[in-house]
């Protein structure tokens, strides 16, 4: 049996242009800090989960949990609740001020899910009342058994990454703040966000003290031919066509469900992902290089000094050797920013305007996903 607390509160996101927006978002405790997004739940198959939610907020607050069946309330399924004729919440909901509900459920299926308010969700969800549920296979091992849907499925993976995408309005965040009306047709993002936070602060890492609301990082990191899982939740309102750099990717599951038919593997590749609001998203990638071995076989050509990409161009882009083998000399006081002679790709929405903050690139829906000849074990694990 797992259980879960969660508060709403309220709180301040930073975004890297300098601004902070008010938002509202789940908190492991009373005293643990409000985070965008809310806390991962990660349960197994079969499992007991009870969640308990309590509101500090100014108005109810419900969860609901898309693709989990039988939710109960006090021993009742979840349902809609109304104040005489008006429609409150679609679920059970903990009244504002400190009221509680407490949410039961069995994780029947593995699989990427969300979690997000049932009440006013076209307001509670945009202001971050959201966050990721990963239910793993009931054969799951971290070390013997690793996989998304259990073994046999073809779903086994090395490393593992969960993302989930937003938008922030600022003006919907104002007005809350302020207690003011907000006409829901006006909806503008002009920030929008991985994991709670706007390029290039995705690309920090997890629980740093300079984003004490956002703990989690979005970058990716591997080591060449390894299976990389990465789970994709779209918690926002807009589509996001988001692909990495170095490869395609093979998506295994839609919405927390297999893509397999019996024997039948119904798994396939894609350049881009276009992520959905509400929907959930589990993608092998892998990276091999053209011809890449770790004894580096392959003759290259050393780039010409000019073509490194160093000093007064804007940055070191070349550690010495562009594959990820030994490396070579690199000119003198240059700081090598990829010193370990990793790769770096990106990960990136292909819709322009959303790897901006508020129309400065680079910003928004950007990360990286980085090579490394080799990693620790620790590194990609879901917690
Ligand atoms: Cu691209």
């Amino acid at each position: 049996m797992a259980t879960i607390d969660l508060w709403a509160k309220e709180g301040y996101l930073s975004i890297p242009d300098g601004n902070s927006i008010y938002f509202w978002g789940f908190s492991k405790g009373e005293n643990e800090p409000v985070q965008l997004p809310g806390p991962h739940i990660i349960v197994t198959e079969g499992e007991t989960v009870i969640v308990n939610l309590t509101n500090t907020l100014s108005e109810p607050v419900s969860i609901s949990f898309p693709g989990q069946t039988g939710v109960m309330v006090g021993g009742q399924p979840v349902h809609p609740q109304y104040s005489g004729d008006q429609l409150l919440s679609f679920v059970n909901y903990a009244a504002p001020g400190g009221g509680t509900v407490s949410y039961t459920f069995t994780a029947a299926h593995p699989g990427t899910f969300i979690y997000e308010s049932g009440t006013n969700p076209h307001k509670q969800v945009p202001m971050g009342l959201y966050g990721g549920l990963v239910v793993r296979p009931s054969d799951y091992d971290q070390i013997a058994n690793k996989t998304a849907y259990g073994a046999g499925t073809d779903t086994e993976f090395d490393r593992e990454y969960l993302i989930i995408t937003g938008e922030i309005d600022a003006n919907l965040h104002q007005a809350v703040k302020e207690g003011k009306p907000y006409l829901v047709s006006n909806y503008l993002p002009r920030y929008w966000t991985m994991n709670g936070r706007c390029a290039p602060d995705t690309m920090t890492m997890e629980h740093v003290d300079t984003l004490p609301h956002q703990p989690y990082s979005s970058m990716i990191f591997a080591e060449p031919g390894e299976k990389v899982l990465i789970r994709y939740i779209g918690a926002g309102i807009d589509n996001h066509p988001l692909h990495p750099h170095g490869n395609h990717t093979r998506v295994i599951a839609l919405d927390g469900r297999l893509l397999r038919n019996g024997a039948e593997d119904r798994s396939y590749e894609r350049f881009t992902v276009v992520v959905s609001p509400g929907q959930t998203y589990d993608q092998i990638y892998k990276w091999d290089g053209l011809g890449y071995a770790p004894n580096n076989p392959i003759p290259t050509i050393l780039p010409n000094l000019r073509n490194m990409g160093i000093g007064d161009i804007g940055g070191t882009m070349w550690s010495g050797s562009p594959y990820l083998g030994e490396k070579g000399d690199i000119p003198q006081s240059v700081v090598s920013f990829n010193e370990s002679g990793e790769y770096q790709f990106m990960l990136h929405s292909h819709s322009e305007p959303k790897i901006t903050n508020w129309g400065e690139f680079p910003g928004g829906l950007i990360t990286m996903i980085a090579i490394y000849p080799s990693l620790s074990q620790n590194v990609g694990k879901l917690e």
